[in-house]
């Protein structure tokens, strides 16, 4: 078969290895996200992790990219956050992170990560995880933990995220998805939202 022809902005695209860091507040779902993405395997126990790096072939929507690297850096069993500047700075885009089914998680993620992606001038897309969790509620407190799609959408304005996407690494519902919209937001692809555009 014949190779696919590029467009110009393709080919150079081809030679670049995009960095994707993701970030997030520990077992928000980070490292299973990329597992099952990567690897096609969920497991439901915990590992902390630190700083874990996997080079990948790029998401079929992508496919003339060489390659992605996709760096975990795991806020793992209470280690300090010294990686994730370090990280943000060589990265193409921010995976920000959170579950849709813990509040405190998206707060995390905005609150105490969201500036490193500022201060680098990275593109960030903001990521619900743990889908599959969203559902009926026994008590008022596990009701409120739970963040609908509209409220992740005003932070991700709020933030100047080019998108807010989620999905469940458990059910695979909206994985794909998420791997597209990092790609988008690290080629500079059209941003849905301008900054501040939520309020
Ligand atoms: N039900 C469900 N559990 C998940 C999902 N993603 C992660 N988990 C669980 O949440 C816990 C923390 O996940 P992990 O990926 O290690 O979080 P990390 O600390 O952010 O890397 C583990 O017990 C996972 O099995 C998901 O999409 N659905
Ligand atoms: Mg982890």
């Amino acid at each position: 078969m014949a190779p696919k022809q590029l467009t110009a902005q393709q080919e150079l695209d081809a030679k670049r290895n995009l960095v994707v860091v993701v970030v997030g507040a520990s077992q928000c779902g980070k490292s299973s996200l990329l597992t099952s993405q990567l690897f096609n395997v969920f497991s439901s126990f915990y590992a902390p992790t630190l700083d874990q790096v996997f080079l990948a072939p790029a998401p079929a929507s992508h496919a003339h990219l060489a390659a992605v690297t996709y760096v975990d850096v795991g806020a793992g069993a209470g280690a300090s956050d010294r990686f994730v500047p370090l990280r943000v700075q060589g990265c193409d885009v921010v995976a920000l992170a959170f579950s849709v089914v813990d509040r405190a998680s998206l707060e995390h993620a905005v609150f105490r990560y969201a500036h490193y992606a500022a201060d680098y001038r990275k593109p960030v897309v903001l990521v619900g995880l743990k889908t599959d969790l969203r559902g009926p509620r026994e008590s008022l407190a596990e009701r409120t933990a739970e963040v609908i799609a509209w409220e992740a959408e005003r932070y991700a304005a709020r933030i100047g995220a080019t998108e807010y996407v989620e999905c469940s690494a458990f059910s695979e519902d909206g994985l794909a998805d998420v791997f597209e919209a990092l790609m988008r937001a690290a080629l500079g692809e059209q941003p849905r939202f301008a900054k501040d555009g939520g309020k």
